[in-house]
């Protein structure tokens, strides 16, 4: 067997081993002696009941090369403890990124809640919120096409109050009794343990096109929401429709929107497919860095806020998780601002064991008969215990109020808040504070009294029967170049299916929707002959107006704030353009990043010596927002026959991103099949950076699509 020589291994000439571990050495000699060099006063490795450890490297043997001895504790305590480190993931929603924050409140909403966080303008309170995708494992791409979760933890002061959404308004399913199913569909194949993070499979499209339900769930996620350019540039959602209740039991209903103040934008397909191999952490490292940069992402509450009468009148059931309320039939009242301040100290102890419930609410807000929360209620709490192995989940600092906190339970696996004192039980006669905890009927949770009755049934109301008349209504309020994405996006899922009858039958749903939609489809998959409309539960309401505040392109910002600005540079860069450029950048509050053809940087045409942030291929057009070559003769000469220059180019082009230039660049342009339009500008002196910046507060030049997208 060789024997190693490394430098952690047992040094033939010496008989010692030394590592380096950070800036100390630890130098072991051969009577097991350790002397630690530098790195100062640093704390004692010990184990976990306390005990010093001499030597983290090398097991107990007997002799030199012989067997390793049971008594090793130091050894079988961290392997057990290894093979530990992993609790099960979520069921749904597994790769998630959190962040800490506070929501803070705009004016008192005594009015229409009691709830305690609303009382007071300017009152922070402390949030925690994990984003999510919905089907992929923990490890899958952030840029997977799929649903977004949006789970809001605030520790207000009376009581951790979740909000546990998602970033479309909408639901696949009516009945939580359907989720199982719907998430088994969804997710990978049983036979097979594929495909990962992906809807485009037979099964998911078997089970939608079963299930008519799910078709306004269905066109939102073959819209670009699905895969958002940032978790900071999207919209929350709570779903379903909730109360709030005042001091004097007066209810009104609420659904609850977050409208990020960067305003809305996605990618499109092609350029998610790239970024999931460029940076499959697309969303989180995005996350990180603009936290940590200072640069906080913000949304604001929105409340819509309905009484029973409007209820009665509208055209859907207000507890059916698959509708929404246009905000042009209830506007949206800005209430406050959530914003996200700090990075997790330990992924695993806060974003991984943060433990959302819907039944996590508080005195002054409630549930409604939604028949999907109602389930979720359930759900939530169950899941936890599977997760996080104990009912004492919310002893953890992650889960736990913020506020004080008395049960009268007890005991249970890693129980570490345990009360003193005698009682542990109620009524008692002990008196004052030793009789521990007292109920409080005023100021303590008391459900809204609704009047309930009714005939014990397994059935679905009449009034969730309608299935298509908002897909519909949603797919008429998208722009044309939405249109054309979600179109384009079912062809390519459906293209992913096996089964020709499943193809068949989706196209037969979407005939509900939109003639034009359909035959699109249908012509993009080459179906032989058109199928006939499903025939629906309820008659197709045409006469909906569409609502503009749907479309996501339609309601951008007009910024480049917060977006990524990405600089192709080469030796000879024209330092002043840049200069003006990175001004530019820095004025519109957005960032700019230097790519190279090395990552150590380029000498400018000035002399000077500029470090680059990415190498060409470590930085692909793919993870910037707008991009600008600003290559010298020579380096276009150099970088005109590379693949990973022409691929920062076409792509940026392909993905109707706005491209800055210089004259000297045009080569490498030509050789990307780069055709001129509005959207490509020519920067020929510094005083050109600012126009350029300006133009891309469009995000994207879209009347460019239809020439470089034509299947
Ligand atoms: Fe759910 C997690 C959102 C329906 C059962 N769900 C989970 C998370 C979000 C949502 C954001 C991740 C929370 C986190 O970051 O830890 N879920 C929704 C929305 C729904 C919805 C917006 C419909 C409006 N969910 C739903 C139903 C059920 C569940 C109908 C079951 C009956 N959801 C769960 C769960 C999860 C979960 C199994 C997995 C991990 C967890 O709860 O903590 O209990």
């Amino acid at each position: 067997m060789a024997r190693t020589t490394s430098s952690r291994g047992r040094g033939p000439a010496t008989g010692r081993t030394s590592a380096q571990l950070g800036d100390q050495t630890i130098i072991r000699g051969e009577g097991g002696e350790t002397h630690q060099i530098a790195g100062g006063d640093v704390p004692v490795l010990t184990t976990q009941q306390g005990a010093p450890v001499a030597d983290d490297q090398n097991s107990l043997r007997i002799g030199r090369r012989g067997p390793t001895a049971l008594e090793d504790f130091h050894l079988r305590e961290k392997i057990f403890h290894f093979d530990h480190e992993r609790i099960p993931e979520r069921v749904v929603h597994a790769r998630g990124f959190g962040a800490h924050g506070y929501f803070e409140n705009y004016g008192a909403l005594a009015d229409i809640t009691r709830a305690d966080l609303f009382q007071r303008p300017g009152e922070k309170t402390p949030a925690f919120v994990r984003f999510s995708t919905v089907a992929g494992s923990k490890g899958s791409p952030d840029l997977a096409r799929d649903v977004r979760g949006f789970a809001v933890k605030l520790y207000t002061k009376e009581g951790n109050w979740d909000l546990v959404g998602n970033n479309i308004p909408v639901f696949f399913i009516q009945d939580a009794i359907k989720f199982p199913d719907f998430v088994h569909a969804a997710k990978e194949e049983p036979d097979r343990g594929f495909p990962q993070a992906a809807t485009a499979h037979d099964n998911f499209w078997d089970f939608i096109s079963l299930n008519p339900e799910s078709m306004n769930m269905v066109l939102w996620i073959m819209s670009d929401r699905t895969i958002p350019r940032s978790l900071r540039f999207m919209e929350g959602f709570g779903v379903h429709t909730f109360r709030l209740v005042n001091a004097a039991g007066k209810s009104t209903f609420v659904k609850f929107h977050w409208k990020p103040k960067l305003g809305m934008q996605s990618v499109v397909w092609n350029e998610a497919l790239k970024i999931n191999g460029a940076d499959p952490d697309f969303h989180r490292r995005d996350m990180w860095d603009s936290i940590q940069s200072g640069a906080f992402p913000e949304w604001e509450l929105g409340l819509q806020l309905f009484d029973e009468a409007f209820a009665d009148k509208f055209a859907f059931d207000v507890l059916d998780a698959t509708k929404l309320i246009p905000e042009e039939e209830v506007p949206i009242r800005r209430v406050g601002r959530l914003v996200l301040d700090r990075c997790v100290d330990n992924f695993f102890a806060e974003t991984e064991q943060v433990a959302f419930g819907t039944g996590n609410i508080v005195p002054g807000i409630d549930f409604s008969n939604d028949p999907l929360l109602q389930g979720r209620n359930f759900s939530y709490l169950d899941t936890q215990l599977k997760r996080l192995g104990s009912a004492n989940f919310t002893h953890l600092p992650i889960n736990a109020p913020k506020c004080p906190f008395h049960t009268l339970q007890q005991d249970g696996h890693m129980a570490f808040i345990n009360p003193k004192g005698r009682v542990n039980y109620e009524p008692n006669s002990w008196g004052g504070a030793a009789g521990g905890p007292r109920e409080a009927p005023d100021k303590g949770f008391n459900s809204y009294p609704a009047e309930e009755q009714g005939q014990k049934l397994r059935i679905r109301s009449e009034t969730f029967a309608d299935h298509y008349s908002q897909a519909r209504q949603f797919y008429l309020s998208q722009m044309p170049i939405e249109q054309s994405h979600i179109a384009a996006a079912l062809t390519f899922e459906l293209s992913k299916v096996e089964t020709l009858a499943i193809r068949a039958r989706m196209v037969g749903h979407l005939l509900n929707v939109d003639e034009a939609l359909a035959k699109k489809v249908a012509d993009g998959l080459r179906l032989k002959e058109m199928p006939k409309a499903a025939e629906p539960a309820r008659a197709v309401d045409r006469s909906l107006k569409p609502s503009p505040a749907l479309s996501l392109i339609g309601n951008a910002a007009g910024t480049f704030k917060g977006r990524k600005l990405g600089v192709l540079i080469s030796d000879g860069v024209d330092a002043a353009l840049l200069a003006a450029l990175k001004a530019a950048i820095d004025a519109e509050g957005a960032v700019i990043k230097l790519v190279a053809p090395m990552v150590g940087g380029v000498a400018a045409s000035d002399g000077s010596w500029i470090a680059a942030d990415e190498k060409i291929d470590g930085g692909p057009s793919v993870v910037f927002d707008a991009v600008a070559v600003l290559l010298s003769a020579e380096g276009a000469a150099l970088l005109v026959d590379e693949a990973s220059a022409r691929d920062f180019v076409a792509d940026a082009f392909a993905h109707c991103k706005f491209i800055a230039h210089t004259a000297a660049s045009m080569p490498l342009l030509a050789k990307a099949g780069v055709a001129a339009d509005t959207g490509i500008v020519e920067l020929r002196t510094a005083s050109d950076a600012a126009g350029f910046v300006a133009a891309c507060r469009q995000l994207r030049f879209w009347d460019r699509e239809a020439k470089v997208k034509r299947v």
